[in-house]
């Protein structure tokens, strides 16, 4: 399994398997069992909801003690112990340690490299540390996810169940504000648009993780509303104003791409004449939206992207970058009929639509036939190979001069 980290000027391969030993400083060791083990998580999460954090924050430790961390959800991450590692060194692109590495407090950096959580068999990297210190522990892929390990040679220590209950507890103090960022989201319904032909345009929105900010921290991976109803004719514009890339993609098992060798960022869109979906099987996608990856070569990134639909029938679509957590939606579109009666939708922003028919009222009703041509089971498990061990994300780094976005991919898998 390789991954590559691309960067704005240096692109350089880094092969979690590529260890050159002698240049670990005082790692490499064999682990003594002297000091025990406890166990903590680097990121989190449920379908919908990626909680990227170091559960618990903060942990203190005596000295020998080994930490296990394992990656729980399907979001990469990485444990940079940077003892003076900056990420311009990052930039120099280090080996990544390997698990477990025995720390002596000396060495300028623990540097894990990029995992990619797996609910179903975490994927784990631990250190042992040797020497007494204030250790800072970081994520360069997600801005303000920061922890600390306190090595104390005696004294008050963690256990297993002090550093399990505080890990639960601010899970779910975070998975709380997700959750009521994205109910807020919910409750204020769709916003609909009547065009100047007469059709609507019905609005689905992507989060910032605390519904305000453009938190890099903890991701809401959905859409807003997950399931639009519209008639024939109506258009949907997704909207995705945040820091998080997410796309919008149809079909993706005729896409003709290997999710084995593809890079998901490199994806380019496939948008279809006039921006209508016709209601056929062809690979349809928006490419990355929101802020860029940009790196050479990456494909600008819009912040919005529009389909007309014109034939009645149940569309499934996905993020390819978050399927795996969760992050799908459905367009149900109803077969046009004279307009005889106002319907309407759940909530209208800046004007009432006329002529619609009427929608089926409830998120989650997909009584519209079924197009007879169309494979629309994207989500049925043909591409879960793109997501299977997460995908990809945008390094946010701040620097002195500002904040340098570095994209991050894999690929080979
Ligand atoms: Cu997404």
């Amino acid at each position: 399994m390789k991954f590559r980290l691309h960067k704005r000027v240096t692109v350089a391969a880094v092969a979690a398997a590529a260890i050159v030993p002698a240049l670990i400083i005082g790692g490499g060791s064999a682990l003594a069992d002297d000091g025990g083990t406890i166990n903590a998580k680097v990121g989190a999460g449920e379908p919908g909801y990626s909680v990227n954090s170091f559960l618990p924050e903060s942990l203190t430790v005596t000295t020998g003690t080994t930490v296990n961390w394992s990656f729980t959800w399907p979001e990469p991450h990485m444990i940079v112990l940077d003892n003076g590692l900056t990420p311009e060194d990052l930039a120099s692109e280090p080996p990544a340690d390997t698990s477990p590495f025995d720390f002596d407090g000396v060495r300028k950096y623990v540097y894990s490299g990029t995992i990619f959580g797996d609910p179903a068999n975490p994927p784990t990297f631990a250190i042992k540390f040797e020497k007494a210190g204030d250790y800072h522990i970081t994520c360069f892929i997600h801005p303000g996810m920061d922890g600390e390990v306190k090595v104390v040679d005696s004294g008050d220590a963690d256990t297993q169940a002090t550093v399990d209950a505080r890990a639960a507890q601010e899970y779910a103090t975070d998975i709380g504000v997700l959750k009521a960022a994205a109910a807020a989201q919910t409750a204020k319904g769709v916003t609909v648009t009547q065009q100047a032909d007469g059709s609507n345009l019905y609005e689905v929105d992507m989060l910032p993780a605390a519904g305000g900010s453009n938190s890099m921290r903890d991701y809401i991976q959905q859409f807003f509303p997950p399931s639009v109803d519209i008639t024939a004719g109506d258009s949907v514009k997704w909207n995705n104003p945040t820091g998080v890339p997410h796309t919008v993609t149809f079909n993706v098992q005729n896409s003709g791409l290997d999710p084995a060798t593809t890079d998901p960022f490199s994806v380019p869109p496939a948008v279809p004449a006039g921006n209508v979906f016709d209601g056929g099987s062809a690979f349809v996608h928006s490419g990355i939206l929101g802020i860029a990856p940009p790196e050479e070569g990456a494909q600008t990134a819009e912040q919005s992207f529009t389909l007309k639909f014109t034939k009645a029938g149940s569309y499934d679509y996905i993020c390819l970058l978050h399927e795996s957590q969760g992050m799908t939606g459905t367009v149900n579109v109803a077969a046009q009929t004279t307009p005889t009666s106002t319907a309407t939708p759940s909530q209208t922003s800046t004007s009432t639509p006329t002529s619609s028919a009427t929608p089926s009222p409830t998120k989650t009703t997909t009584t519209a036939p079924q197009p007879p041509d169309t494979g629309s089971g994207a989500g049925d498990g043909g591409n879960n190979a793109f997501l299977l061990l997460g995908v990809a994300a945008a390094l946010f780094i701040a620097t002195g001069a500002g904040v340098t976005a570095v994209a991050l991919k894999r690929r080979d898998f």
